[in-house]
């Protein structure tokens, strides 16, 4: 049996689709993998067709021999998903299974194209959907596969429980054997098999990786959130499986096995980005056996990220001592309304300067750390908006922001709420091909945009957030103005990097 999966990310890490191929490989099945780099990124644009033709007709070629396509899309992917699963379907009876975040979410809007919704996890489902071929049986009563049967009704099958175990779980596979991509930086080669040399010039150009000079390799060496914020997908996911197992960590073995195999293939590796949702959610102990054992057997340096809640100055020192140069934090708002609202309001203000104190007093280790934020919730007052740029002025320099624009993602709280408060108004534009670059022009978000780098000085950002200069320039009088200086923004910063000499 040979199955193709495809990934339309324009990061080709997919973590999720070479777990799923390094388990139906570990299962005897051969895995084709073809990687569709999203050629937008992710400045996502309303773009039904993404792909040229020829490459469509390339992958539904690389599809035709195959038992099972498997396509992987989060929400802001489902057009590139479509195109796919219409081209391979033109050309081939080949069945499209679909899997991943959105699928979870809204597998009957899915179901409206592709033969088959994987909901949850897809290591065992699509096993099960592979041996089910084989052997000419029923597909519609497997757990976590979704499908409509032939009088048109729809087989909603259970998820069955999460892998506790994730060593038990092979580590993603990165073998690049029958790897295909089409690299849209490179459009006229077609889709081609990819080479280990070109997965490194495509990790190079990453943004941190451009930073640093050096090529990241993302992992994650647990799956789960212990929080639940409101516009998060994990709150959706819980509700599916139950909170109770559904942060679990891999052993530091496997992942440090992991990265050693990788770096046999990938050998300019020159940083490691750990993405789970919250590493610093693991417990001390683990954390400090983990660094001991990195120093020894990998000895990059790496990133990861942290919830507030969560940092400690006992975990900071090991994984400083580890290597770690570089962390991300969630932040979201400075105000404890919208923090209530996003269910974060255990990582209140002071709960948030703790861990930003913790994370400053190693400044000199480290590069500056970057702190998120989301901008435009529908529910925010300009009161709210201005306590979070006032929160912005207390916090320990040197920082960098990232104001990401809210993207109210289905099954989350957040999106029911928005959705009944009538703010959701046309899913298409405002959810599914919204880029969280797309911040509103306003004040208060250019206040965030010129703070982001963490280089205004705080009493000037303080003193532009208080009542008395914002209380007037927030009048709609003054929209024209801040409009203008947010379409001069891109023109400028895309100069100033000719200048400096960036790409
Ligand atoms: C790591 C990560 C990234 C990384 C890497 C992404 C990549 N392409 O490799 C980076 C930082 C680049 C990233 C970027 C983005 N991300 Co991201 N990311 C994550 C994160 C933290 C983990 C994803 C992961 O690897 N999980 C572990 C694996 C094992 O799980 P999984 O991917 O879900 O896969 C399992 C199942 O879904 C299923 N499955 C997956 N694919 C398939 C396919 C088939 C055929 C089958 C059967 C099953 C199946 O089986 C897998 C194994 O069990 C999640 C949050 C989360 N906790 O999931 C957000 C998340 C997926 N990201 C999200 C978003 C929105 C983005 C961006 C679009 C943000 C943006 N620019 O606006 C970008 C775009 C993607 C890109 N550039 O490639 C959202 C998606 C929400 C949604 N409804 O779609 C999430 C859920 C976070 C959130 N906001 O809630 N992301
Ligand atoms: S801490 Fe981050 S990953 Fe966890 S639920 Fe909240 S937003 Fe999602």
């Amino acid at each position: 049996m040979r199955v193709a999966l495809i990934s339309p990310y324009p990061d080709i890490t997919a973590y999720g689709v070479r777990a799923i191929a390094a388990f139906l490989k570990a299962n005897g099945v051969a895995v084709r993998l073809i990687f569709l780099p999203d050629p937008l990124g992710d400045a996502l644009t309303d773009c039904p067709e993404r792909y040229p033709a020829a490459v469509m007709e390339q992958t539904a070629a690389l599809c035709a021999d195959c038992d099972l396509v498997g396509v992987s899309l989060m929400t802001n992917y489902v057009d590139n998903a479509v195109q796919i699963t219409r081209a391979v379907k033109a050309k081939t009876g080949v069945p499209v299974l679909w899997g991943g975040v959105h699928p979870t979410i809204r597998p009957e809007e899915c179901l409206e194209l592709a033969d088959l919704v994987c909901v949850g996890d897809g290591e065992e489902a699509i096993l099960d959907v592979v041996r089910a071929i084989e052997a000419d049986g029923d597909l519609t009563t497997i757990a976590n596969i979704q499908a409509r049967r032939t009088d048109g009704t729809m087989a909603r099958n259970a998820v069955r429980p999460l892998t506790q175990n994730l060593d038990a779980l092979p580590a993603p596979d990165w073998s690049h054997e029958d790897h295909h991509i089409w690299d849209s930086q490179n459009p006229l080669a077609g889709v081609v098999p990819l080479t280990p040399a070109a997965t490194e010039a495509i990790l190079a150009r990453g943004t941190v990786s451009l930073l640093l000079g050096k090529i990241g390799y993302q992992t994650m060496t647990g799956r789960g959130c212990p929080h639940r914020c409101a516009y998060c997908v994990n709150d959706a996911i819980k509700a599916l499986y139950g909170a109770k197992g559904y942060l679990r960590w891999r052993g530091t073995d496997h992942v440090l096995a992991e990265i050693e195999t990788v770096r046999r293939i990938l050998p300019d590796i020159g940083y490691v980005w750990i993405s789970d949702d919250a590493f610093f959610a693991r417990p001390l102990a683990d954390i400090v056996e983990f660094c001991r054992q990195w120093k020894t057997r990998i000895g990059l340096p790496f990133s990861c990220l942290g919830s507030p809640a969560t940092i400690s100055r006992e975990k900071m020192d090991a994984l400083l001592d580890a290597g770690l140069f570089y962390l991300q934090m969630g932040v979201q708002t400075g105000s404890p309304r919208i923090q209530k609202l996003f269910n974060r309001q255990a990582m209140g203000n002071e709960v948030m300067l703790a861990a930003m104190r913790i994370i400053n007093a190693s400044k000199d280790r480290m590069f500056p750390p970057s702190y998120d934020f989301i901008l435009d919730t529908p529910y925010e007052t300009t009161a709210d908006r201005l306590e979070s740029v006032r929160f912005i002025a207390q916090i320990p320099k040197p920082f960098r922001l990232q104001p990401f624009s809210l993207v109210l993602y289905p099954g989350t709280k957040l999106h029911a709420m928005a959705a009944a408060d009538g703010f959701l108004t046309d899913e298409r534009r405002q959810v599914y091909t919204k880029s969280y670059t797309m911040r509103r022009p306003d004040y208060i978000n250019l206040l965030i945009l010129l703070a982001k780098g963490g280089r205004m000085p705080s009493r000037l950002l303080a003193l532009l957030a208080s009542d008395a200069v914002a209380g007037v320039l927030v009048r709609p009088l003054f929209n024209p103005l801040w409009q203008g200086l947010f379409a001069l923004m891109g023109p400028a910063k895309r100069l100033l990097r000719r200048v400096s000499g960036r790409a």
